[in-house]
């Protein structure tokens, strides 16, 4: 159980970290051994898994699968408790700060609770913030909550610290899967200086210049997921 320790070290070495998501919905087993192929090719040092909707049942198999051709820890990103899947190697425990929905800051994190009794997932709490990206992401919709306006930076800095007084070990500042636009890039240098822990940030972005930005202005971990479900050439 050291995921959370290495995401620290790398922050302290300013060694900057990259994760690709992969949606179980978008996933089936037989493409499993091309993706392991060019993750393994790519620079990623972490795979997500998750998604706002996904209520399937190959999750395990996916991830069994997955660790035969990848290293990499793979870390659940659920979008509710049925994404627990005791063959990943740690969970995203996420509280959705920028909302005012209790089933997302703490109903379905009680709820999580006896599936993950059954597992040896190392449990990372993280706050997550939505914030505007032009139009209604899955997670807005799904959440039933509204993101924090992109031009609020004040307020999302305060609510990234009130995550980190609260004692989330990470924040992760969302736009959106498949976001027109990703985070501000005042927006993530503003919030990098506010936290002391490591700031993970995702949501629509699709160039190498893009994530290179977000390393720029104090991200410690980028997430890629559209680009590359659109595109596994996209690290090549
Ligand atoms: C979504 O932040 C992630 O939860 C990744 O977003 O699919 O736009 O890369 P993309």
């Amino acid at each position: 159980k050291n995921i959370y320790q290495n995401i620290v070290t790398a922050k302290e070495n300013n060694q900057k970290l990259l994760a690709i998501l992969l949606d179980p919905e978008k996933l089936q087993q037989n493409q499993i051994a091309s993706i392991g192929d060019k993750i393994k090719k790519s620079p990623a040092t972490h795979i997500l898994i998750g998604g706002s909707s996904f209520e399937g049942t190959h999750l395990d198999e996916l991830i069994k699968e997955l660790k035969k051709f990848l290293q990499l820890p793979i870390v659940l990103f659920p979008g509710n408790p049925s994404q627990i899947s005791a063959h990943a190697d740690g969970i995203l425990f996420l509280m959705l700060l920028s909302g005012r929905n209790p089933d997302y800051l703490i109903e379905h994190q009680v709820n999580a609770v006896p599936i993950l009794e059954k597992t040896n997932l190392e449990v990372i709490s993280t706050g997550y913030i939505l914030i505007e990206n032009g139009h209604q992401s899955a997670v807005e919709r799904v959440s039933k909550t509204k993101p924090i306006p992109r031009t609020n930076i004040e307020y999302v800095m305060q609510t990234a610290k009130a995550g980190e007084y609260i004692g989330n070990k990470l924040i992760y500042l969302e736009a959106g899967s498949g976001a027109k636009e990703s985070i501000p890039h005042e927006m993530i240098a503003k919030v990098a200086k506010t936290i002391t822990i490591p700031l993970i940030v995702g949501g629509g972005i699709r160039s190498k210049k893009q994530i290179e930005d977000a390393f720029e202005n104090g991200a410690d971990m980028v997430v890629i997921g559209t680009a590359f479900e659109n595109d596994i050439t996209f690290f090549d």
